[in-house]
């Protein structure tokens, strides 16, 4: 594939003011008409052809102005359109293609889902279902007109605002017209036929405007629709309330399909979604759903504003819209939710996938500099780290800049598209800041390690931090400048009084900006030797460095005012245990300090069970084992690491038994089940407290959660147990397992959970069960939901089976993309990334993932998604 550069932009020849399109929808052969007001765009080069872009199309006819183009006047492929010498004054364009839906297994432009039609166009679908200039920065106003047997597709739905709708007498057929005013690229172009039912409700705007909400989901899935439609009522108020953006249209629809590649897509006024994050009930979904849920319902809402209203000027700008709505989404949840369990969460998150991607050969700059495949860019670094710049951009110029920096974007670039640059003007002419440095974070990949010594001199009375900053060397960027990073710091007394901070450079707020690659803070009247609290709530996506020991960080976990820190401590401490034991014979040391860590976590519980449960749930529980493996960098036996992790488990549940049976007692369900926070927190404590004790003692564990699993009133605590039996080897998992598979015979979304469960069972036999289950009748390779479920829990949460020493995880993930590429391409490379840590294993797995690696670059017609991941995975 071509490689596409940033210093390769410029504008469009021509421009496309309006889009009238007729969609004549049929299963196998639907008819799209699209008449386009073309016109040469000013900025663009004068007498250029009209090249349209078009994928697997079938052109049907031709004309411009009314006449019939004859055949010399335009070439075209199923790839392409181009009208050689279109007319240098504004021209109508009538083209007629045909698409199949139903053969469209790529689930990218238009295609059928369960037997509804709906449409993907991000990022380049809209050329699917038409021959177009599909590119962000060309903004059209589209008027939709979708036609459809009245008994296969009674519902039809199109972005903008309904219009004329009605029945075509004597055909069985019926037709409604879709207008939409605001200016869009196609990518945001959506539509919707099917046999759906709807929850919705009024809304009224803050100026006082009705809008209808609703949600459209499979007939008689309503009541699990309520969750969605609730929460965006929410997201629609919390937008309004913190940053005074308003919904601009008469309704708002979203729709929940089954075949879905993403997890939803913001389609102007008409979000179009994977049901996973639409369809809720506590008898199917677990407290995660349900977060996952309003945090995706908010995310597509709020990119009306940030991603709709103002779009991107190219795809290098992707993290524009995607990085500044995940900030946007996350301080919603934030809101919503407990502020300290929500961040320790997104850090989770951050570190397990961007970390990951940074330390590997798929490391990029939140914005890119070139792409072969855009459909890959849509990462863990453009959206995670593309968030923490907006939250760093914040901290740095506090809540009254940030905010007043926001209106100025809102004002400045409504209606167009947008670069990074613009966004970091409108903070910089607001602030009367010089953003530029700030600005190297979207252009310098990597994690940037931060280097801690601490000095105290109790004669002066005087601390003294140093701070070093460097970022290591990722494909294509050997070397690297400083960034400014927000350090947002304290210091905690070991026995647990506040020091004040008597420090010159220390903003009043706390916060130290660090510019360059090294930074000496000294404190003055520090009367006994503090410690450090830095980096308070992960002020800067940086690994930290620290000179401290497990006293001091034990120290913090009780101590410190940051709530994040005190985590982050436990963390530290664990996480140091942890590779030790997994890199070394000797265990002695190891043991001293994971009873300490235990025993301070036990008193820590006795406070927070009962003041925020949510947060001591994340207290106890222990970095994954992805983190150790990446912590520990090279040459890594995921065997040992697993070990290590299962073995500091069960010293942990050994040591706090009493305590964790305590909060099991005191947590027991009493009630309906609500998934509000709190209660979630109550049962997300409750159940890694029985994870715990059965990792102390496997037969306790055993007929706790078998006991669980049959009492319990939800999905939550079933699930919960049912994780736990399936590490424990026997009769009683395997009735659990095939009990539950009955209970939930057609719940495909249930069934996805119970086919995550089996392929993260961390056996030998598990790629068997694996390979079984691809015949299960609930199992199949076109949804991407169970590809996902199945093949992506093994590749994803299962790090001893798919890095067997053996190599068959490997070989068998292999195979998968494999028999994926052609199919569903995007599916097949998403899953090919698990192999980005391939260089960080021991030299046998090494070899093994290689060798599977070059098996798929030897392979012919690799679709550019696949082939793009392969190239640079082996680079
Ligand atoms: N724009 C693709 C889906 C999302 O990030 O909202
Ligand atoms: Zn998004």
């Amino acid at each position: 594939p071509t490689v596409i550069g940033l210093d390769d932009y410029r504008p469009s020849d021509h421009l496309a003011d309006t889009i009238h399109l007729d969609i004549l929808l049929h299963p196998t052969a639907t008819r799209i008409v699209a008449e386009t007001a073309f016109r040469p765009n000013p900025a663009g080069r004068p007498g250029a052809p009209l090249v349209l872009d078009g994928d697997e199309l079938r052109l049907c006819g031709i004309e411009l102005d009314g006449q019939p183009l004859p055949a010399e006047a335009f070439e075209a492929s199923p790839q392409g359109l181009t009208v050689l010498a279109p007319p240098q004054r504004p021209f109508r364009l009538r083209v007629v293609t045909e698409v199949d839906p139903t053969a469209n297994t790529k689930l990218m432009g238009l295609y059928r889902s369960g037997g509804i039609y709906c449409t993907q166009c991000e990022a380049d679908g809209f050329r699917r279902i038409t021959y177009a200039l599909d590119r962000p920065d060309v903004l059209s106003v589209y008027t939709t007109r979708i036609e459809a047997d009245e008994s296969e597709a009674p519902t039809l739905l199109g972005n903008g605002n309904p219009g004329e709708a009605g029945a075509i007498p004597g055909t069985g057929r019926h037709f409604a017209i879709w207008h939409d005013p605001f200016p869009k690229p196609g990518y945001l172009f959506a539509v919707v036929g099917g046999r759906l039912g709807k929850v919705s409700k009024p809304f009224t705007t803050m100026s006082g405007r009705p809008v209808e909400i609703a949600v459209h989901v499979e007939p008689g899935k309503e009541p699990r629709a309520e969750y969605a439609l609730d929460a965006l009522e929410r997201s629609m108020r919390w937008d309004e309330e913190v940053f005074a953006r308003e919904y601009d249209l008469d309704v708002f629809n979203v729709v929940a399909v089954s075949d879905f590649n993403m997890g939803a897509m913001e389609n102007k006024g008409l979000n179009i979604f994977n049901d996973k994050y639409v369809l809720a009930s506590p008898e199917t979904a677990t407290d995660s759903d349900y977060a996952n849920i309003e945090a995706v319902i908010a995310h597509e809402y709020f990119h009306n504003w940030t991603g709709n209203r103002i779009t991107c000027r190219d795809w290098f700008q992707l993290c524009l819209k995607e990085g500044l709505t995940v900030f946007r989404d996350q301080e919603f949840s934030s809101d919503q939710r407990s502020r300290a369990v929500h961040r320790i969460g997104e850090v989770r998150t951050l570190r397990a996938r961007q970390f990951t991607e940074d330390a590997g050969p798929l490391a990029h700059p939140v914005r890119p500099n070139q792409f072969r495949e855009i459909n890959n860019f849509y990462t863990a670094t453009v959206y995670e780290k593309g968030a923490e710049i907006v939250r760093m951009l914040k901290t740095l110029l506090g809540e009254a800049d940030f905010a007043a920096g926001m209106t100025r974007f809102f004002e400045t670039c409504d209606g167009t598209a947008a670069t990074v640059e613009d966004f970091l003007d409108a903070f910089a002419a607001v602030s009367g800041r010089d953003l530029s440095d700030f600005a190297r974070w979207y252009v310098q990949s990597g994690t940037p390690v931060v280097t801690v010594r601490t000095e105290y001199d109790p004669a002066q009375a005087r601390y003294r931090i140093d701070l070093t900053q460097e970022t290591p060397p990722t494909p294509g960027q050997a070397e690297k400048g400083p960034l400014v990073l927000p350090v947002a710091l304290g210091l905690v007394s070991p026995t647990g009084a506040a020091i004040a901070a008597d420090c010159a450079d220390l903003r009043p707020d706390g916060v130290h900006v660090m510019a360059g690659s090294r930074a000496s803070l000294i404190f003055e009247n520090v009367r006994e030797r503090p410690v450090p609290s830095l980096f308070r709530g992960f002020s800067a996506p940086v690994k930290l460095r620290l000179d401290l020991g497990d006293d001091d960080l034990l120290a913090l976990l009780e101590h410190d005012s940051d709530p994040f820190n005190r985590w982050q401590a436990a963390q530290m401490v664990a996480m140091r245990l942890l590779v030790g034991q997994a890199t070394s014979e000797s265990g002695t040391p190891v043991e001293a300090s994971l009873l300490r860590l235990a025993l301070a976590l036990g008193r820590v519980l006795v406070v927070e069970s009962e003041r925020d449960p949510a947060f001591a749930a994340l207290l106890l529980s222990l970095p994954s084992e992805t983190e150790i493996a990446q912590e520990i960098g090279s040459d890594v036996d995921p065997d040992a690491v697993h070990r290590a992790w299962l073995a500091a488990r069960g010293t942990i549940g050994t040591v706090l038994a009493a305590d964790l049976a305590a909060i099991r007692a005191a947590t027991e369900p009493d009630g309906a089940y609500s998934p509000d926070a709190a209660s979630a927190g109550r049962r997300a404590l409750r159940n890694v407290a029985l994870d715990l004790l059965a990792s102390a003692d496997p037969a306790f564990g055993e007929r706790e959660a078998d006991r669980q699993l049959a009492a319990a009133g939800n999905m939550t605590d079933r699930l919960a147990a049912l994780a736990v039996l399936s590490r424990i080897p026997g009769d009683t998992r395997e009735r659990a397992l095939a009990r539950f598979a009955e209970d939930f015979a057609g719940e495909p979304l249930v069934l996805d959970k119970w086919f995550g469960i089996q392929a993260a069972i961390p056996e030998p036999g598990t790629l068997d069960r694996i390979h079984g289950l691809t015949s299960h009748p609930a199992f199949s390779f076109t949804n991407p939901n169970r590809v996902r479920a199945l093949v992506g829990s093994l590749a994803l949460a299962n790090p001893t089976q798919f890095h067997r020493a053996d190599g068959a995880g490997y070989a068998f993930l292999a195979d998968i993309v494999l028999m994926l590429n052609g199919s569903n391409p995007q599916v097949a490379a998403r899953l090919l990334t698990a192999f980005s840590t391939w260089r960080t294993v021991e030299p046998g797995r090494r070899a093994n993932a290689e060798s599977q690696l070059k098996r798929i670059a030897r392979e012919q017609n690799l679709s550019p998604d696949v082939s793009d991941i392969v190239a640079r995975s082996l680079s």
